[in-house]
């Protein structure tokens, strides 16, 4: 009994000790919950976001530089105010899978060269890079990406003129079980069905 509660003892230090990493299987973030009231330079206390290398600003839709959110009172400009724009990267990590993640990027809405963003996932591997005009349009981008356990998602904005591309509605969620194995899936239901009829006709 008293190597019992020792091993439960050991079991749960050791879930408590990786319970801050957790793993998910789905976000969708338009940055509408970080309880702010109006834009925040060079924010990180994002609620499913780190901000690393660098700085991000929380924007507010129709703020005095006139940028437009996607949808909502929130978006993100990935080139924070520090001349060194940050990597947006998400806390947790996903659990093992296919994914469909897509997000809206529009140009940075307010001038000058254009933008390069890397969108990135697991230890660094490029989902893609976009060029983005600072005019460019709001556009939503879709990709299907196979990740492996505690894969993370990240947005990087190159530059560094306090300028970025702005992002809004990431939305990251498993893709269904292709209906393939579902037939299979059914197939064999159906040949144990029939296994079972054929034990009991035998009675
Ligand atoms: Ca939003
Ligand atoms: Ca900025
Ligand atoms: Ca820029």
């Amino acid at each position: 009994m008293k190597r019992l509660m020792s091993i439960l003892a050991v079991s749960s230090f050791f879930f408590a000790s990786t319970s801050n990493a957790a793993i998910i299987s789905s976000l969708h973030d338009g940055f509408e919950n970080e309880g702010q009231l109006s834009s925040v330079l060079n924010y990180n206390s994002f609620t499913n976001w780190d901000v690393t290398d660098g700085t991000v600003d929380l924007i507010q839709n129709g703020n005095q530089w006139g940028i437009q959110c996607s949808t909502g009172s929130f978006c993100v400009d990935l080139d924070g105010s520090t001349g060194d724009a940050g990597i947006l990267s998400t806390k947790d990590g996903f659990s093992a899978g296919k994914y469909k993640v897509s997000f809206e990027l529009s140009g940075n809405q307010r001038g000058g060269p254009f933008d390069q963003i890397s969108v990135l996932f697991g230890a660094g591997s490029l989902l893609n890079h976009l060029l983005l005009d600072w005019d460019e349009n709001w556009h939503t981008y879709s990709f299907l990406v196979d990740l492996v356990d505690g894969d993370k998602l990240s947005f990087r904005n190159f530059g560094g003129d306090n300028v970025g591309a702005i992002l809004d509605n990431v939305n990251v969620s498993a893709v269904p079980i292709p209906a393939a194995v579902w037939l299979f899936g059914s197939g064999l239901m159906g040949f144990l069905a029939m296994r079972r009829k054929m034990k009991n006709d035998q009675i």
